[in-house]
């Protein structure tokens, strides 16, 4: 299995004008998490994303929300995304790829995910242009592009049914972090090998 000091942490901190973003990430951990962004529905997202992967994570963003949540959404995604790919490091045993349909009352989503080193996101889910908490939910999408280009995982993610918007916005969330959980797993047959014929999964195509 993996040496007991190959531990699956890493750390970023981006700055910009817009957003100053601390976050840790432990993919081997417990769920255990502290996230502050200063938007409490997206705090809750991402708790949930926690949650149900099981990696813990610590998150602090002071972002510019006089003007609005965009900023902070989207930057997040990419720092989240970043730690995520660099404590994957060579990413040797993990299982690669994973999906997940995700039932929440009335609603179904699936995500499909492949730890491939090519960034990509296809976006099936239609979320109605309401706000949530001074959240523009359009601006979900773009916290998953983002995460896909950092985390440079290909990810399609899909609403095959739902009503209720809290519910289809959480369950891309949940089912994201299910099938993180499957695929970041070492898999015990294959501890030693970087599953790809290419050898490698660090983005050369
Ligand atoms: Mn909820």
């Amino acid at each position: 299995m993996k040496s007991k000091n190959t531990q699956r942490i890493s750390s970023v901190h981006r700055k910009t004008n817009e957003t100053e973003i601390n976050v840790k990430v432990n993919l081997d951990g417990n769920g255990n998490n502290k996230i502050d962004t200063g938007l409490p529905f997206f705090d809750h997202m991402i708790e949930q994303l926690s949650k149900h992967s099981l990696i813990d994570i610590y998150l602090c963003c002071v972002g510019d929300l006089q003007i609005d949540s965009h900023h902070t959404i989207e930057d997040i995604g990419w720092a989240l995304g970043n730690a995520i790919n660099k404590a994957l490091g060579n990413k040797k045993g993990i299982k690669r790829y994973s999906f997940t349909y995700l039932p929440m009352d009335e609603c179904l989503t699936r995500s499909c995910i492949d730890i491939s080193g090519r960034p990509w996101l296809v976006w099936k889910v239609f979320l109605p242009n309401i706000s949530i908490k001074n959240i523009e939910t359009e601006i979900f999408k773009e916290f998953f592009h983002s995460f896909a280009q950092s985390s440079e995982i290909t990810l399609h993610i899909e609403n095959i049914y739902g009503q209720n918007t809290h519910h289809i916005i959480e369950s891309c969330f949940k089912s994201l972090a299910l099938s993180l959980r499957s695929a970041i797993a070492i898999d015990s047959r294959n501890f030693n090998n970087v599953p790809s014929t290419k050898g490698t999964l660090t983005g050369n195509k």
